[in-house]
């Protein structure tokens, strides 16, 4: 019996079938089961919990318009503005005050001085011609506009060659237009010379020749026919023979060289 409300529906028909029965047999024992007196009033109830919290209530009127503010208080300072134009030239000043007398002058022997500055040009003049005969007939210094060649009669590898012209202040000679290949073919013809090494290399990438500068073959080439030919396949320096001609070669290939020199040097001049 799990459903209260079917018990107590059951209890109530037992009850009352039972009451009929008994109504029934009144006539048998009419006193015997009559209802007690009404019991006393049960205790007052336990107070309830609180009820729970009602639902919102609409939204109210608008207030009235607040009272006016306060003065607010003194801004920031603005930028700068852009700057203005340039305002017109003013007017001339007047002239200052003259100055004082000049002292007077000596008397200038001039005819001696023109002599003794006459007589300085003719001796420059003779040690310009001395210093060309010592640089192109002693030394063999041929020069350009802007270098100096120098051919260097002691024989090295490429390599040490390279490194001597730098010990000297310059590098291999690169002959890079028709005018200065013809110089150093005069100085090597000169010097009694077959062939002198060149700043021409193609090391680093075959049949690529660069100068030792770094700056790439220009217009002017000087091979000889059928050069460059690599042909003892490690030909990678080149040299230069006594025609102007050029040709590679083993760069371990022992021979005389020429440097070359910058006249100028950071803005300093060398030699003239
Ligand atoms: C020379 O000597 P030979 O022929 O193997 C030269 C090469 C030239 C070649 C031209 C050391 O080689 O570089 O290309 O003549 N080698 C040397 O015929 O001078
Ligand atoms: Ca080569
Ligand atoms: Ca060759």
């Amino acid at each position: 019996m799990e459903n209260p409300k079917l018990t107590r529906c059951l209890l109530l028909v037992l009850f009352f079938s039972l009451i009929s029965t008994v109504t029934q047999g009144t006539e048998v024992c009419s006193n015997t089961i009559l209802p007690g007196s009404k019991g006393d009033q049960g205790e007052k109830g336990d107070e309830g919990e609180g009820g729970k919290p009602g639902k919102m209530g609409p939204i109210g009127s608008k207030g009235l318009k607040g009272e006016l503010g306060n003065h607010g208080d003194v801004g920031m300072m603005g930028k700068i503005g852009p700057v203005g134009d340039k305002g017109d030239k003013g007017l001339k000043g007047s002239d200052g005050p003259a100055g004082f007398k000049g002292k007077p002058g000596t008397t200038c022997d001039c005819g001696r001085y023109r002599k003794v500055v006459g007589q300085m040009d003719v001796n420059i003049s003779k040690l310009r011609n001395s210093v060309k005969f010592v640089k192109n007939v002693i030394l063999g210094i041929k020069e350009t506009e802007e270098k100096f060649y120098l051919i260097i009669k002691e024989a090295k590898k490429y390599k040490d060659a390279l490194t001597n012209c730098r010990l000297r202040g310059g590098t291999l000679a690169m002959p890079k237009d028709e005018e200065t290949n013809l110089l150093i073919t005069s100085s090597i013809s000169q010097a009694g010379l077959s062939r002198v090494f060149i700043g021409l290399h193609d090391s680093d990438k075959e049949g690529q020749f660069m100068y030792v500068d770094n700056t790439p073959l220009q217009n002017f080439t000087g091979w000889s026919p059928g050069e460059p030919n690599n042909a003892a396949v490690n030909e990678n320096c080149v040299e230069m023979v006594n025609t102007g001609s050029w040709n590679d070669v083993e760069c371990d290939l022992t021979i005389y060289f020429v440097c070359e020199f910058w006249k100028k040097r950071r803005g300093t001049v060398i030699i003239q």
